[in-house]
């Protein structure tokens, strides 16, 4: 096992990594910029490096300085958590040169599954199920021709782009060629790469997502999914396990496919495979997140497993014992609402001091949170300051529970999106499990 970690990272992922590692007796080491010299994962880490300037680009995204914070602090690996460097199969690579182990998959695994047209490409080879779509086109010529075949409408996306980044729906034939170039040179800017596909294009589809961990011994573990579908603007804003939508059958039949791709192509530690659902219930593989996500503890509520305390495990080269697929006995219902601070009918970012903070508390409430009453959420990084998890033994268990955890939760001096939340659990689609990439969009419209 390893015995000192640092976190590339801050906030509440970062406060969910040290308590990962303390649980398994390794020393944590936290890198923070100028900002958050005072934020909580720098008093709870054993030790603190200041790395740089608020701006990320100079602090958490600053590979050299954090290599040789690693360095110094003699850390024997780095977990990046989601965002900043966690999908940078670049900085995987100089780890693996540091002689220091990268808490994730390899480089050449980030590759493959993380370029879109590539992870399309292993999806086809071992089964998944896709919607109708290309490779890379080759021009707008050839997209017109092969949109024409596939029937309007149609979606271009950008293969280096991903959740929901250079994305652009096309109606008409008589759009194809000039969103085709559009799209094209802004995917060249965006993500230094022009390379772009299409897909048949879906009304209002459902974001479910499998969740899979495996060890590099050959033990791979699909623990269910999770429902995704409450966004605003391809963020995420209240998750579920296991999704409404879901049946024992397809899920097992659907772990069974994964496995073997995760398998088969060598992919090893957490991962999560994102798959659009349509009206009639069925799934199509859309992109893989070679991460930690920010929802991953309704997983850990439903199937009782510490995914985090199992990621290092794998990266430290322990072959796991889990359940999985057929046999993982998914245990009630999970909620988690993500407190933002912002105005909750605008989406203004909101920081500013926090005079007054009361987390809630009791049976089947979990909240993991960055932020303590006193600090000063800062203007620099994305406005997610805690997540509120609850567990029911029944969806409407869980839901009640979140219901008084909310009502509970006391954040002064700042705005947050917590009434947002209220109004979602009173909503009658959201109380029947129907819910939408739309849905947000209406109940803000509606008023609250
Ligand atoms: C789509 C789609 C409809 N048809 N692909 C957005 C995030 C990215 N991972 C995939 N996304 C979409 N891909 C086809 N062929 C609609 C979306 C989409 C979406 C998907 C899930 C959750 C919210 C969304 C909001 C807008 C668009």
């Amino acid at each position: 096992m390893f015995s000192k970690i640092l976190i590339a990272n801050r906030g509440e992922i970062a406060m969910r990594v040290i308590r990962a590692c303390r649980t398994l007796g390794i020393r944590t080491v936290a890198i923070h910029s100028d900002v958050d010299a005072a934020a909580l994962h720098v008093r709870f880490a054993d030790e603190a490096v200041c790395i740089g300037p608020a701006e990320p680009q100079k602090s958490y995204l600053n590979i050299p300085q954090i290599i040789a914070a690693a360095e110094i602090t003699g850390a024997d690996a780095i977990h990046p958590g989601y965002g900043f460097l966690s999908e940078n199969a670049q900085f995987a690579e100089l780890c693996r040169k540091c002689r220091l182990s990268f808490v994730g998959p390899t480089p050449e695994a980030m590759r493959l599954w993380g370029d879109k047209v590539s992870s399309r490409d292993q999806a086809k080879r071992f089964g998944l199920p896709l919607l109708p779509g290309t490779g890379v086109l080759k021009d707008g010529d050839d997209a017109a021709e092969q949109a024409q075949k596939i029937g309007y409408p149609v979606i271009l996306k950008a293969s280096g782009g991903g959740g929901g980044r250079g994305m652009r729906v096309v109606r008409d034939a008589s759009e194809i060629r000039r969103a085709f170039e559009t799209a094209q040179s802004e995917a060249r800017a965006g993500f230094k790469n022009p390379d772009i596909f299409l897909e048949r294009y879906v009304e209002e589809p459902r974001h479910v997502e499998f969740q899979v961990l495996a060890d590099g011994h050959g033990g791979v573990f699909s623990l269910g999914e999770r429902e995704c579908s409450l966004q605003r603007r391809h963020q995420k804003i209240m998750e579920e396990a296991p999704s409404p939508a879901m049946t024992p059958a397809l899920r097992a039949s659907m772990s069974e496919v994964i496995c073997k791709a995760i398998r088969e192509t060598g992919y090893t530690s957490l991962g999560t495979l994102e798959f659009l659902m349509d009206e009639r219930g069925e799934l199509y593989f859309m992109e893989m997140n070679t991460r930690v996500q920010v929802e991953h503890p309704v997983t850990e509520m439903v199937t009782g497993i510490d995914l985090v305390e199992h990621q290092i495990r794998a990266a430290a080269g322990e072959a796991l014992e889990l359940p999985s697929g057929r046999s993982l006995g998914l245990r009630g219902h999970s909620v988690e609402c993500r407190i933002n601070a912002e105005d909750p009918r605008s989406f203004a970012p909101w920081p500013g001091a926090i005079t007054e903070y009361h987390p809630p508390g009791g049976g089947g409430v979990r909240v993991d949170s960055g932020v303590y009453g006193g600090w000063r959420v800062p203007s620099s990084y994305d406005a997610l300051i805690a997540k509120v998890i609850t567990h029911g033994a029944s969806r409407a268990e869980a839901i009640a529970r979140m219901r008084c955890a909310l009502d509970e939760f006391i954040i002064g001096g700042i705005r947050t999106n917590i009434p947002l939340h209220q109004a979602l659990l009173r909503d009658p689609d959201v109380l029947a499990g129907k819910m939408s990439t739309r849905t947000i969009e209406r109940v803000v419209a509606a008023g609250f």
